[in-house]
């Protein structure tokens, strides 16, 4: 099972500015705890990683996700409240999609409460700090693991 975990704009940043926020961890402190952690998932779990802070790569990195990934787990950083782009991309490719936030976007400003993905993501987790991460590569394993079981 081939999962890429996608991350948005400035968050190539993390650990660097606003740990208050967004914690302390780098984002590549997250990738190697995410690397060292698949094994616990399924022996046949392989986890991939893309980071852009440009939209338009971001969209590319999910059509050519398509045949090469079973799941996505993303965090579009704030092109989550305003790309429908991102979330047509989604569409099109039909893979089964996470969104992942480190901060609870419900408790923050009301420009953040509105999200493009989670409509057409098999389900969300925000709040959790790096562990939402974690917690939605778990999820997205599991979804994907009784979706070849029914099929
Ligand atoms: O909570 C999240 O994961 C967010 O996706 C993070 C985005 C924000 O726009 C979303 O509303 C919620 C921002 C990422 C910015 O990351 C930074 C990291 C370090 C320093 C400054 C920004």
């Amino acid at each position: 099972m081939e999962i890429i975990v996608i991350n948005g704009p400035n968050l190539n940043m993390l650990g660097k500015r606003e740990p208050e926020i967004y914690g302390s961890l780098t984002l590549s402190d997250i990738e190697s705890f995410l690397s060292s952690h698949t094994g616990s998932l399924g022996e046949n779990v392989r986890i991939s990683f893309f980071q852009s802070n440009s939209e338009g790569e971001i969209v590319t990195a999910i059509q050519d996700a398509y045949g090469k990934f079973d799941g996505i787990v993303i965090n579009p950083g704030a092109y989550t409240h305003t790309s429908v782009a991102i979330m047509d991309a989604i569409l099109s490719t039909g893979i089964p999609v996470v969104e992942v936030h480190i901060s609870n976007i419900y408790k923050r400003e009301d420009f953040r409460q509105k999200s493009f993905v989670s409509g057409v993501s098999v389900g969300v987790v925000s709040g959790f700090g790096a562990y939402s991460y974690y917690l939605g590569l778990v999820g997205l394993v599991e979804y994907l693991m009784n979706e070849d079981a029914s099929s």
